[in-house]
């Protein structure tokens, strides 16, 4: 598949934009990504991805809104408009900064919840660079250097989000593949948009399996518990794609030979070699045939254009732990049934992907032509 010719391509897109023409029923999906954005990781994969999609008539994105994370916000910021101009995509795919701390989850509370006896079980991202957001001078280039012809837009990310729901009711879905700050924020500045809201998909949460920061808590949950815990809460339809799927979806060597050995080499596929060539060890793919790494918030994507990658779900009622201080903030928790206390949302929980299948449409994706035309 990532053979398949200019012609063959430009086909493809004709044939988007002729089966997008006959009405709402047809018309490719509204995404926004909300995404603690980075060059090549799963973020940045995640944008090559939609904005293949977009090119192919299959998905409409409306914005990336960018939250601190993986990198504090700013750092983040840099790197989404560098992977849209890199894309050729800098004037199609606006790129919108949104909130640079969580809601109330700080350093100080995190040493607490140390001492608390939650277990460090690696991962705290931006935290892991400095404690606070970094200056412009602190701010890195990617490998290709800083976007130059790419602008930040002007509005706040989470005024886009109102506005941009309100504006496409029932229309939009949010993927959501960071800290969940920037969503909670809209959802309590501007409430009447959560009717609106067609659904989110989520990477965040390990319902019935260990977290990767602490062992109770995944990453994106963790980071936000406040804001993390308000939005699952909120009457939308909700699909999320934890840990309990991610730890079984694993980027091998011969499909990360696919993307960065393949047959066309182009500034994605560069990007790629160079991000997720060392892995998180430093000797990575490039040095260990054995290597592997889970993929995390690329299958939301692929979820949201055909469900049926995901081969095992559950409907549960999924809360969050928002607890300062406490060894189990960030936690989230499966339900069955309704548990008394607050009103929990069910939701769609992946527990398995069809792999095989994801990782062709994960590899046609990355290795498409760049710039797209
Ligand atoms: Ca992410």
């Amino acid at each position: 598949m990532q053979r398949r010719s200019f012609g063959v391509l430009v086909a493809g897109i004709a044939l988007g934009l002729g089966a997008c023409g006959g009405g709402d029923d047809d018309a490719p999906p509204k995404i926004i990504i909300d995404s603690d954005y980075n060059t090549m990781s799963d973020d940045g994969q995640l944008g090559v991805m939609a904005a293949q999609l977009q090119a192919e008539g299959k998905l409409q994105v409306l914005g990336i809104t960018v939250v601190s994370g993986n990198k504090w916000l700013d750092q983040g910021v840099v790197e989404a408009l560098k992977s849209m101009e890199r894309l050729g995509m800098g004037q199609r795919i606006p790129v919108y900064a949104g909130e640079n701390y969580a809601l109330s989850h700080d350093w100080a509370t995190i040493e607490q919840e140390l001492a608390a006896g939650a277990v460090n079980d690696g991962y705290y991202g931006a935290w892991s660079v400095q404690k606070t957001a970094p200056t412009a001078a602190e701010l890195v280039a990617p490998s290709d250097g800083f976007a130059t012809n790419t602008a930040l837009q002007p509005q706040h990310a989470v005024d886009f989000l109102i506005d941009s729901i309100k504006a496409n009711p029932r229309e939009v879905t949010i993927l959501a593949i960071g800290p969940l700050t920037n969503i909670a924020k809209a959802m309590r500045k501007a409430p009447e948009i959560v009717p609106l809201i067609k659904q989110i998909i989520y990477m965040g949460g390990a319902v019935h399996v260990p977290g990767n920061t602490t062992k109770l808590a995944e990453f994106n949950w963790w980071f936000d518990p406040e804001a993390a815990q308000y939005v699952v809460r909120q009457p939308v339809p909700q699909v999320v794609v934890p840990l309990d799927v991610t730890d079984t979806v694993q980027l091998t060597t011969p499909i990360y030979n696919r993307i960065a050995h393949g047959a066309r080499e182009t500034a994605v596929t560069k990007q790629f070699k160079k991000v997720m060539g060392p892995g998180f060890n430093g000797v990575g793919f490039e040095g260990d045939p054995n290597y592997e790494l889970d993929v995390w918030d690329t299958l939301t994507i692929a979820y949201l254009i055909d469900p049926a990658y995901a081969t095992e779900v559950s409907e549960e009622y999924v809360d969050v732990v928002n607890a300062p201080g406490q060894a189990n903030n960030g936690q989230s928790i499966g339900y069955a049934t309704q548990p008394a206390g607050p009103t929990l949302q069910k939701m769609k929980v992946v527990k398995k992907f069809d792999n095989a299948r994801f990782f062709e449409f994960y590899v046609d994706l990355l290795t498409r032509p760049v710039p797209i035309p």
